[in-house]
């Protein structure tokens, strides 16, 4: 299984095209639609979601509401484009002086990208870094997550901190479907309600100082069978998989898993988690320090994984820069942009991880069909049930 995205933020549109995906999955654009809504939430996004409303075209390898085993093409138009057609235009004779930018931020692609690929304008870097490519990303993850939701594997995120106010609240013991609707219902997806306000107020402090903020994020995914990924060679590890998905995601600077980097400090005893057996249900661990992933293998505990993302580099109050042209230090460019995009790249984590879990139950399952990967499931829980 694997797809690949394509389109400028403020091209025509966003494509995404999957490969690989077994045929008979149910599958709509409505469902997929409610995914990128869900992207497009979050205090402290900028004036592009307000002209956005995310909609996805399913222009192959589905029929009658049911994939068929062929690529999938996803198609989501961008509303902006209409009035950037003149500065994107694909054909000689765009107007590439209006936008043209050529003082790099701090902190983006914007200089690196420019000197790699030799453009004189930043803009043809900054199209194509731009997070509006993420909404290829969880229009494929809500595939994935169609795909994981006929095994009963449940992906989904929460953000734990913004701008350094954190929820330290070890995860409650409450329902999963409880803890998941109420983050649902925080503006900032953050379960505890006093952490959501003290956020809310920190992300207005940053818009009135032309800052920006990051934060972390944690995903959790229920039902995974244990034995997914392996052990025995590096890009097989379904840890290495989902750190690098979650890394690739646009400003990530930190992923861990479980215990993560805490983990280090502490001695063995404190952080493996101990084995249990009951009978009829097998093997369990009494704690989850592990985050769900053993020797490169989910371990049959919830998988938890937290991403870190940096602040936003476009700044209303813009850093020191120098000019890629004239060599002259002037302050970088002003784009519009988000105060804080944390929520948002938490839905889009949730989108990256889905596809790594169903990749991986593909790659032990097989399948060219949802029957064929569903019964082989089934007979493989049975067995876990029973070893
Ligand atoms: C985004 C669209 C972008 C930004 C944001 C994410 O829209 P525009 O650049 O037209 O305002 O809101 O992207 C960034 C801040 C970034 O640095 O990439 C989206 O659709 O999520």
């Amino acid at each position: 299984m694997r797809f690949l995205t394509a389109g400028e933020s403020h091209g025509p549109m966003l494509t995404a095209i999957i490969e690989g995906f077994p045929a008979n999955l149910p599958l709509t654009a409505d469902f997929i639609n409610q995914e990128l809504a869900r992207r497009q939430m979050g205090y402290g996004r900028g004036g592009r979601m307000q002209i956005e409303q995310d909609q996805v075209e399913i222009l192959s390898g589905v029929r009658n509401g049911l994939t068929m085993g062929s690529p999938i093409t996803l198609q989501i138009k961008n509303r902006d484009w209409v009035n950037w057609a003149e500065v994107m235009s694909p054909a000689p004779g765009a107007d590439m002086t209006t936008k043209k930018i050529t003082r790099p931020r701090p902190g983006h692609a914007d200089l690196t990208g420019s000197i790699k690929y030799d453009q004189g304008d930043m803009r043809n870097i900054l199209e194509r870094s731009s997070a509006r490519e993420t909404a290829s990303r969880v229009a494929v993850g809500a595939v994935a997550k169609a795909l994981l939701k006929e095994m009963d594997i449940m992906v989904f995120g929460r953000v734990v901190a913004i701008g350094g106010i954190k929820d330290t609240n070890p995860l409650p013991g409450i329902p999963w479907e409880e803890l998941f609707s109420q983050v649902e219902s925080s503006p900032v997806r953050c379960f505890d309600e006093q952490v959501s306000e003290n956020i809310l107020r920190m992300i207005d402090q940053a818009k009135k100082e032309g800052d920006t903020l990051g934060g972390v994020f944690e995903i959790i995914i229920t039902k995974v069978p244990a034995g997914l990924g392996s052990h025995v060679h590096w890009e097989r590890k379904i840890d290495g998989r989902l750190a690098g998905a979650l890394m690739s995601i646009q400003g990530i600077k930190g992923v861990e898993v479980g215990l993560g980097i805490q983990s280090a400090d502490q001695p063995g005893s404190k952080v493996h988690d101990e084995i249990g057996y009951e009978e009829n249900n097998g093997f369990f661990r009494y704690s989850n320090h592990a985050g769900g992933i053993e020797g490169g293998m989910s371990n049959g505990e919830p998988i938890v994984i937290r991403a870190a993302m940096k602040p936003i580099p476009t700044l209303m109050k813009p850093l020191n820069t120098v000019d890629r042209a004239t060599k002259e230090k002037l302050t970088a460019q002003v784009e519009r942009s988000d105060v804080c995009a944390v929520p948002a790249a938490c839905v889009v984590g949730e989108a990256v991880a889905a596809w790594e879990i169903a990749r991986s139950l593909q790659e032990k399952f097989g399948g060219d069909t949802l029957e064929e990967m569903k019964e082989r499931v089934k007979k493989y829980r049975i067995y876990l049930r029973q070893v």
